[in-house]
């Protein structure tokens, strides 16, 4: 069990506020006049990965303390815990493994006891077996071509992390089968993406950890119909449809024999899934030899998260810096901002890991937390973001904490568009620290020739207050390790803050209401009869529609 600390009650925690009351106004600029040293002092370099931290609102003192406060609130019990297998989903009453996934042979892992290995390396072996079989062409449609298109259909935890690794690596998918994905239960997602493929070189991916995800199962049916009324029978479907779940029994009962079925496990969570066989989209687009780069990343970072000091771990570095942010400056939401094309569903995925797992206000006592949690975290690809909402990250009203990600090396650059695209990462992070003084804007203005009045009345809208924080992650080149460990990073992020925070990260009640929710209403649109059973806008909204679709 993961010990019940309220950080609030901490000692850590009140030396933390009056360090904050005597540090809240102090100006990044003058922290770097301060300390000549403070760039290295505030980085990180690891392997290929180098991570600036000196431009946020710290010194020695606040690490030290914000450290204090993640040992105080037993996050090095915690993280034992997580890797022993010990049940730390308590109201799931499950392990938290997905660490184990990317355990390579050799090294024992025990999910309550249970030695888990050799089944976790058996799927991999078997992962590796299909889609090497599918790349070369030796898996054949009903008809004897090969398999050029791969259709995952999945939603939440069994799409994002697959679309965003094959869209992240898709440089390295040479010669592999197209991927496509299918996720929402608006009809016109799955029609609009089978529209233009060869039913006979379709491969169909079915994940659902559960499957009875009411989405996906829609999905999957409509996928079947196509099939057949394309022309294959009901004995091709074992050449063009196989299954990625926990329940064996559901997935017979849809018809996919067990011998296409890729099996997981309950210790996964659905948005720590995609080191499973829920990658397997991943193998067959860039070859089983990435994927497996992929989760040598990962463990690589795990080890470092396990072992490393905490005042040099990046996990729990980063994962204080969001607590120093949130629960002191107050701040209410992040922004992720790679500038990586390559990464451009990176903040959808992070969106869901982070919110759905620290999206939480009941502590694991189940008291209404007295504190902040998770942060509102969205963002998008640099320098498409900077021509929308940096406007306000700039000279809103909010301070934003930004985590700004950028390749040192491009994988592939026509004309120098990387100096480009290298000069607003620099820049940006720059501008939001440093901001435009009303004497610059002043100056400026006055060499442009414009009279003393004209710059008086323009003054106020060109002054930027800069002193905004971020991180800044530079990388040697986007390739599956550090991939592989730079979303392992992000993932023990959500962990440090899940524990200080004092709350249960692995459960999703939220999500669940959802489905239900949704699986109530169903039947009542399927009638003629007006609605009356829920509250007045809710029954005119349904009535409305109803009577709208009789127009039509
Ligand atoms: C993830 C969530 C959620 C889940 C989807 C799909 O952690 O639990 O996003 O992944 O609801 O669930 P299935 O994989 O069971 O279809």
């Amino acid at each position: 069990m993961l010990k019940k600390i309220n950080p609030s009650q901490t000692e850590a925690w009140a030396r933390l506020k009056l360090h904050y009351d005597r540090i809240q106004h102090i100006k990044l600029k003058d922290l770097f006049n301060e300390n000549r040293e403070r760039a290295t002092n505030f980085s990180i370099s690891w392997d290929d990965i180098f991570i600036d931290f000196s431009k946020t609102h710290i010194n020695r003192e606040t690490l030290r303390l914000l450290i204090e406060l993640a040992r105080e609130c037993g996050l090095n019990q915690a993280i034992t815990k997580e890797f022993d297998g010990e049940i730390i989903n308590e109201t799931e009453n499950r392990a938290v493994l997905h660490t184990a996934l990317r355990t390579p042979p050799g090294i024992n892992t025990y999910c309550e006891g249970k030695e888990i290995q050799d089944e976790i390396h058996a799927v991999l072996h078997q992962m590796e077996d299909f889609s090497e079989r599918v790349r070369n062409g030796e898996w054949k449609g009903y008809t004897g071509q090969p398999i050029k298109h791969i259709v995952n259909i999945g939603i939440g935890g069994s799409d994002l992390g697959p679309v965003m690794v094959c869209r992240a690596l898709k440089h390295y998918s040479d010669g592999g089968p197209e991927v496509h994905f299918v996720s929402n239960v608006d009809g016109s997602h799955i029609s609009e993406t089978l529209k233009p493929l060869p039913h006979e070189q379709t491969l169909f991916l079915i994940v659902s950890k559960t499957f009875t995800t009411q989405e996906t199962m829609a999905n999957a049916s409509s996928a079947r119909q196509w099939f057949l009324d394309n022309g294959g029978n009901e004995n091709d479907i074992s050449k063009h449809f196989v299954a990625i779940s926990t329940n064996v029994e559901a997935v017979t009962k849809f018809g996919i024999a067990p011998q296409n079925m890729f099996r997981f496990w309950d210790f996964v969570g659905g948005r720590f899934s995609l080191w499973s066989a829920v990658g397997l989209s991943i193998a067959l687009n860039t070859g089983f030899h990435n994927f497996k780069k992929l989760l040598e990343g990962a463990h690589a970072m795990d080890e470092h998260f396990r072992q490393v000091p905490f005042d040099e771990n990046i996990p729990v570095i980063l994962g204080m810096l969001g607590i120093w942010y949130t629960n002191f400056f107050e701040c209410s939401t992040e922004a992720i901002l790679p500038y990586d094309q390559y990464l451009d569903r990176l903040p959808a995925y992070l969106q869901q890991a982070v919110m759905e797992s620290n999206g939480k206000s009941a502590d694991r006592s189940g008291n209404i937390v007295s504190y902040k949690t998770s942060p509102v975290l969205w963002g998008e690809p640099g320098t498409n973001g900077q021509h929308s909402f940096y406007q306000l990250i700039h000279q809103g009203t909010q301070m934003i904490p930004c985590i700004f990600m950028a390749a040192a090396n491009p994988l592939k650059d026509p004309a120098e568009h990387h100096k480009l695209l290298l000069s607003n990462f620099f820049a940006q992070s720059e501008a939001l620290m440093n901001g435009k003084t009303e004497e610059n804007v002043r100056t400026e203005l006055i060499k442009k020739g414009l009279s003393e009045e004209e710059v008086e009345r323009l003054l106020p809208f060109k002054v930027f207050k800069g002193n905004n924080p971020s991180i800044s992650i530079l990388y040697k080149q986007l390739n599956p390790y550090n991939l592989g460990a730079m979303l392992a990073m992000f993932e023990h992020r959500i962990f440090v803050q899940g524990i200080i925070w004092n709350i249960y990260s692995y459960d999703q009640w939220g999500v669940e209401l959802g489905k239900e929710l949704a699986g109530q209403i169903l039947p009542e649109l399927k009638t003629d009869e007006p609605i009356t059973s829920h509250d007045a806008s809710t029954n005119q909204l349904i009535n409305r529609y109803k009577s709208l679709q009789k127009k039509t």
